[in-house]
Formats: structure tokens, sequence, C-alpha cells
């Protein structure tokens, strides 16, 4: 292919007359010099992020921020520090939906959730079984990191005292005690049963007294797209990190995958 062929086809020539003399050139270099300095400091930190190497997912100087937010996240929200709640008559009627990652095959006929601890023999566990714990219900606004957030009223057990009854979540067997930390595993991990969705959580969010392992919204029996049979409702942390259809629960010291963590989020993600 010849090259006027080419540009006859794709690169338009700029007419004579817009091409500017050096004069006019020279007016339009001094009214532009302070737009143009002041676009050299933006373009050398785009540069330097462009050029650094991906840690994590993310580029490395916005993973040191995120870091950095983390590490102010973690010491912040202590499990003293409680979300604010609404009365019931708040709540949206009907709640939004959002995200089906590991949603998209029927909800199984022959659900249970089954929790993992290393070196123990796993637990599986019906839906009457995590009913027969006390139930909680909490109003508070729900939040999207898209941008969006409601009011909603969710009920289900204490994740806390889940764990309580059933020992988990340490090293030694015993129920979880807040104070000896170095009794309990570091994380927990949940998936859907299909594996298509999947989440990391630190200890001290799953612990924290409004976190649920949630089985009603409204007062009603979640449906399929809010994640029945159960879902994981902690209100300290954004959407992305209520896993809903709870299919394993597992426990870890070394931090577990995160679907939204694995594109670029923060693992955090608190609030
Ligand atoms: N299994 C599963 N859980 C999920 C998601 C998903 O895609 N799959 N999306 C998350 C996101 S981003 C949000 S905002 C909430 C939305 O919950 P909702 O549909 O009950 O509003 O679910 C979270 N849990
Ligand atoms: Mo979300």
């Amino acid at each position: 292919m010849s090259s006027s062929t080419k540009s006859s086809k794709g690169e338009p020539k700029l007419p004579e007359e817009d091409v500017p003399d050096s004069a006019v050139r020279r007016r339009m270099l001094k009214s532009f010099g302070w737009f143009a300095v002041a676009s050299v400091v933006p373009i050398g930190i785009y540069n330097w992020i462009k050029r650094s190497p991906k840690a994590m997912g993310t580029l490395k100087p916005l993973r040191d921020i995120l870091n950095t937010n983390e590490a102010i996240a973690r010491t912040y929200f202590s499990n003293t520090h409680l979300v604010r709640t609404y009365p019931v008559e708040e709540a949206a009627p009907k709640a939004r939906t959002n995200g089906y990652d590991g949603l998209k095959s029927p909800v199984p006929e022959d659900w249970k959730l089954t929790i993992e601890t290393p070196d123990k023999q796993p637990l599986q566990l019906t839906i009457d079984d995590i009913k027969a714990l006390p139930k909680q219900e909490i109003v508070y606004e729900f939040k999207c990191i898209e941008g969006w957030s409601q009011i909603q009223h969710w009920g289900g057990v204490r994740l806390s005292d889940f764990m309580a009854h059933h020992k988990l979540g340490t090293h030694s067997g015993n129920a979880p005690n807040p104070e000896a930390t170095h009794d309990l595993f570091k994380y927990i991990g949940l998936e859907t049963p299909d594996k298509g969705y999947y989440v990391g959580i630190d200890m001290e969010s799953a612990l924290h007294p409004q976190t649920l392992l949630a089985y009603e919204l409204n007062g009603q029996p979640i449906t399929a797209p809010h994640g029945a049979p159960l879902r994981l409702i902690i209100p300290v942390k954004y959407g992305v990190k209520n896993l809903k259809r709870i299919g394993r629960l597992f426990f870890a010291d070394e931090r577990p995958r995160d679907f939204w963590a694995e594109r670029g989020y923060d693992y955090y993600v608190g609030l």
C-alpha cells in the first residue's frame, strides 16, 4: 500500500491556514505557559504510576496508599465502634439487588454450610441448625462501593455468637476471646457453593457485634438474588464483602483470596 493511499484514507491533512505562524505560536505559548507548568506535575505523577510494577493487581504507588488506609482502618474500626442503626420503619420496603457472581445456578436443594478449620474435621450445618441460635436484627445503611446506599433490615445470627457456640475461629478450639488475639485465626474466608464469588474478612471485623450470618430480609427468608439461604451482613464493610449464598466458611492465618481485591480494590474496604 502506498503512503498517498494511506493518508487519503485515514489521516486527513490539516488545512494550511490552521497552522499558526511563528508570532501567533509565541503568543499561544505565552498564554499557555502556566497551563503547561501546571500540567508537568500531574503528568509526572501519572508517568511514575504508569511505570511502576504492579503489586497485588494494583499499580504499586496506589497499592502503597491503600495499605496506609488499611492500617488506619484496622486501628480505627475496632469492635467498640458501632455503625449507626435506624428505626425499622425507615428500612426500604424493597431492597436493591446488585452482583450475581456465584449465584448463576439455582440454590442447591441439599444446601449445607461447610465450615473448615485447619487440622480439624469439617463441620456441616443446615439452615435449621443456624436458626436454632438467638436471632439478631439490624437496620442500617448498606453501602455499595459503586455509589449507592440504602437503609435495610436484616436478621440472622451474630457471627460472633455462632463462633462462640461452635467453638470456631481459634487455634485452641476454645470459643473466641477477642482479648486473646494470639489464639484467633487472622481471617475468615467465605465462598459461594460454586466458588464463583469469594471474600476474605479480617477476624476483628468478623467478630464485630453487628456482623451477621443473615437468613432474613425485612422479616422474610432471604430470596435467591439477595443470597438465599444464608449470606454475610457485615455493616463495617462495603457491599462487596457481604457475600451472598455462603457455601463454605473457613479459617486461615493467610489472607484468603478475595474476588474484588484481585480486581484492584482495597482488601479491607471498611467504612
Ligand atoms: N455471591 C455474591 N455475593 C455478592 C456479590 C456478588 O456478585 N456475588 N456482590 C456484592 C456486592 S458488590 C454488593 S453491593 C452486594 C449487594 O447485595 P444485594 O444484592 O442484596 O443488594 O452483594 C455483594 N455480595
Ligand atoms: Mo457493591
